[in-house]
């Protein structure tokens, strides 16, 4: 058995792109999946689970990982009324398992998921990609989200972690997570995942936290999972096979520092997902995300392939953000989430993937 190629969809209604399409990419044996309705929170009802089960049975996907779902902000501040939403938690585990579901992905940031300054920066042959302009992302969190939201409102698109129900108390979120420090997450994202490990076990269910993007606190909002270290620590601080990671290449790469390569040879019996992507770095400290090919972008793509076939990664992989190409743009594309960069982007992991498999199997 090898690892497992995935792609990420939104969902009838809410992505442009077809089952169809995706079933003409080689090699993709499932979707990485959501129910994007739902608030952080609440409860995942079977009904709604086994609709979209029945959309991926016709095209013969599986529905094995499951990315995000999002954890209630009380949860992460740690207030008396986590545990309510904590045992919500647990009933959706349950009812995802009755699907066979085998991985969350989800992650523990503060109030912001991802975040970047320009969500069609051009890449200099046509295409356009996120960027990340440092300066932009220091202390007006309004002016960004504004930025953010004004975008999604205009084209009539939610992105995951952004509810604008959510949105529309900013000031309010802020006061809530003043006092919660990096310590105090620490112990928030503990408690958490040691109520659910039992729930977890019982249903066969990998929890697999994301990296934080981008790897640093913004708007003074800690950020927990940035590096080796943090990584290190988070494995170490509920020890067992189902916390797992969701090694996002692109998040920790953010910081040229981190070698990406090097953590997966550490830890990869505790890596459930892999999401590859490329980024490029400038010297001021801005990035751009970049096509998978390893010269075009910094992250080290032909190091990190080769680094879980050596460790003979079993897990699931996909394609994270790609660049907007040909007639992708604003209105017509998730942003990040096109189809034809990341139909490119599987071709150029597979096609690595298929050499060192035939000429450098261990
Ligand atoms: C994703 C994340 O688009 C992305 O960068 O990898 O948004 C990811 O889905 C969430 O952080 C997981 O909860
Ligand atoms: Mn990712």
């Amino acid at each position: 058995m090898s690892m497992k190629m995935t792609f990420r969809w939104y969902g009838e209604g809410n992505d442009r792109i077809k089952l169809s399409d995706i079933k003409q990419i080689p090699g993709v044996e499932g979707i990485v999946w959501a129910l994007h309705h739902k608030m952080p929170g609440e409860v995942w009802g079977l009904d709604e689970i086994a609709e979209v089960k029945r959309q991926l049975d016709e095209y013969g996907f599986n529905m094995d990982v499951v990315e995000s779902v999002n954890v209630h902000d009380d949860i992460k501040i740690g207030l008396p009324t986590r545990d309510k939403y904590i045992e919500n938690y647990k009933a959706t585990i349950k009812n995802l398992s009755q699907f066979g579901v085998k991985v969350i992905c989800y992650n523990f940031m503060p109030i912001f998921d991802w975040t970047r300054s320009n969500l069609f920066h051009p890449v200099g042959d046509g295409s356009t990609a996120l960027f990340y302009e440092k300066n932009m992302i220091q202390d007006d969190y309004n002016a960004m989200a504004k930025y953010i939201l004004d975008f999604t409102e205009k084209y009539n698109m939610s992105f995951p972690g952004w509810e604008p129900e959510r949105m529309a108390k900013l000031d309010e979120l802020f006061k809530a997570y003043e006092g919660v420090d990096h310590e105090k997450l620490w112990a928030n994202l503990k408690y958490f995942l040691e109520e659910i490990m039992p729930t977890c076990r019982e249903c066969d269910i990998k929890m697999a936290i994301h990296m934080d993007d981008p790897p640093w606190d913004i708007f003074g909002l800690p950020r927990l999972l940035v590096d080796e270290p943090s990584i290190e620590r988070f494995l170490k601080m509920v020890d067992d096979e189902y916390n797992c990671l969701t090694l996002c290449s692109g998040s920790l790469n953010a910081n040229p520092e981190t070698n990406v390569s090097d953590i997966i040879r550490k830890h990869c019996d505790r890596i459930a997902f892999a999401h590859i992507r490329n980024v490029k770095h400038f010297e001021n400290g801005d990035f751009s995300e970049a096509s998978h090919r390893d010269c075009d972008g910094d992250t080290g793509i032909l190091d990190i392939m080769k680094a879980y076939h050596d460790c003979g990664f079993k897990g699931y992989i996909r394609p994270d953000h790609g660049r907007h190409l040909w007639s992708e743009g604003p209105g017509n594309v998730r942003p990040g989430y096109g189809l034809y960069d990341r139909a490119l982007g599987i071709m150029y992991m597979l096609g690595v993937w298929d050499y060192l498999e035939k000429f450098d199997k261990k």
